[in-house]
């Protein structure tokens, strides 16, 4: 395989997919050494076939908002790979959503659920539709219009989806009145995310960010140092964002940072339970903003229009968006002594930025392994869900902490370098990748 030949056969045919392509170079840069060792995996055309999607499902959204106007929005479920099991993978509504968004996280979703080592497809979908603002009301119309059109695509052995930005709990139970409506199957593992008393699993709304603490926690304990102690800037207020928050103070860390769209919070005394729960407050009052968690908390500040990065700390873990951590911000944490950068949101960081923490030789750790967390819970649901039982909070923590280290592990194996120091983006990528092109090599050419 040669990248920039792919790249531009690519590029031709997707022109503008800015995200879809960023994180597709990402992965074949990380592959190239090691798929051409496989030639077997050239003559099967593994590459090829493993960069476009199974199928993109588009379809047009109408609903009616609370002053009675028409509203139509864009609807999209990429089932991106099914090499290693069912379509799995989240559903975003944000303003920005796209084509090219969905691909990228769909391709992404593909490797990270291999990595979870539970048999799962890569898939995302998601719709233009802005939260920001919408009544209960309209949240609940847009959701059925939503399955409306998506239903008959997905099942429990077919495609199951869950939360992403702006899709969390309230949604998912929207979205799953729809589907038994319209299917009359009452099988509760076609989506996952659901409520504790309709087949969800306890700890998945916390697995996101608890997984990408224990991963983080490996990551520090195989460099010799201890996350006790330790000062963190997190990025975001959603239930990423909370879940991390949370282990990080359990853990005896001090989350010193999170942000909104408006600007960040500087919270030097740490998390309490107070303020982690005025987190979910604030992502369930649908503004948007971070700025009244200083109004609440009178030791925190709140400063308009500056990122988590520009806060002064030992660890910072992006939890919002794509590129949300770009060059310039990279540059300042390093200038602060940030020396731990686990991406918690998919794609957090710019190539630009990951290029200068991997130069700085800091510790750095990309999504696709550091939040599988989420998507393994998921598997873990579905689990239960096809066993008709539910199982302990404990029980669930413990295989997601066992299913983390699992991945660590694979980062290490396919990551170490000859100086012995980790490069995490390469592991990652490649244990991934090496899992579903030997699936698709045994399928043989679909
Ligand atoms: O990006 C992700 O892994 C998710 N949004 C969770 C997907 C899932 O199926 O739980």
């Amino acid at each position: 395989m040669n990248v920039s030949k792919v790249m531009a056969d690519l590029e031709r045919k997707h022109p503008g997919e800015e995200e879809y392509l960023q994180a597709v170079r990402e992965v074949l840069e990380s592959i190239e050494e090691v798929y051409n060792q496989h030639p077997e995996f050239e003559k099967a055309k593994i590459v090829e076939r493993m960069v476009e999607p199974d199928r993109v499902i588009t379809f047009r959204v109408t609903w009616v908002d609370d002053s009675g106007e028409i509203q139509t929005n864009i609807g999209y479920r990429v089932q991106f790979n099914s090499a290693i099991g069912p379509y799995k993978g989240g559903i975003r509504f944000h303003n920005a959503v796209n084509q090219s968004m969905l691909k990228f996280l769909g391709f992404e979703q593909t490797f990270k659920n291999a990595l979870t080592t539970l048999p799962m497809g890569g898939a995302k979908g998601g719709s233009d539709f802005n939260p920001k603002g919408k009544s209960n009301a309209e949240i609940m119309r847009f959701c059925q219009a939503f399955m409306l059109e998506l239903w008959q695509n997905i099942g429990p052995d077919t495609d199951v989806p869950a939360g992403d930005v702006g899709v969390g709990g309230r949604e998912i139970g929207y979205m799953y009145g729809m589907y038994k409506k319209l299917a009359r199957e009452y099988n509760t593992g076609v989506l996952t995310g659901k409520g504790m008393t309709w087949g969800g699993s306890l700890i998945r709304p916390e697995a996101t960010g608890f997984g990408a603490l224990y991963f983080t926690e490996h990551m520090l304990q195989k460099a010799g140092k201890d996350i006790k102690g330790k000062t963190i800037a997190i990025s975001g207020f959603g239930n990423v964002a909370w879940g991390a928050a949370t282990k990080a103070t359990e853990l005896g860390a001090k989350v010193i940072a999170i942000s909104g769209p408006d600007g960040v919070i500087y919270n030097p005394e740490g998390m309490t339970q107070e303020k982690l729960d005025y987190m979910l407050e604030l992502r369930a009052s649908n503004r948007d903003i971070v700025a009244p968690f200083a109004e609440e908390f009178e030791d925190a500040t709140f400063i308009a229009g500056k990122k988590a990065w520009s806060i002064k700390c030992d660890i910072a873990l992006p939890c919002a968006f794509q590129n949300e951590l770009n060059e310039a911000d990279a540059k300042e944490l390093l200038a602060n002594g940030t020396w731990c950068v686990a991406e918690v949101s998919n794609m957090g960081c710019t190539p630009e930025a990951i290029a200068a923490f991997q130069e700085a030789g800091i510790l750095f750790a990309p999504g696709k392994a550091v939040n599988a967390g989420g998507v393994a819970t998921s598997g873990l649901e579905m689990t239960q869900n096809a066993q008709h039982l539910s199982w302990s909070a404990e029980e669930v923590d413990q295989k997601l902490h066992y299913i983390m280290s699992q991945i660590h592990e694979a980062c290490v194996r396919f990551g170490e370098q000859a100086d012995g120091a980790i490069n995490y983006v390469k592991g990652a990528n490649i244990a991934g990748f090496m899992k579903v092109a030997q699936a698709m090599l045994e399928q043989g050419a679909i």
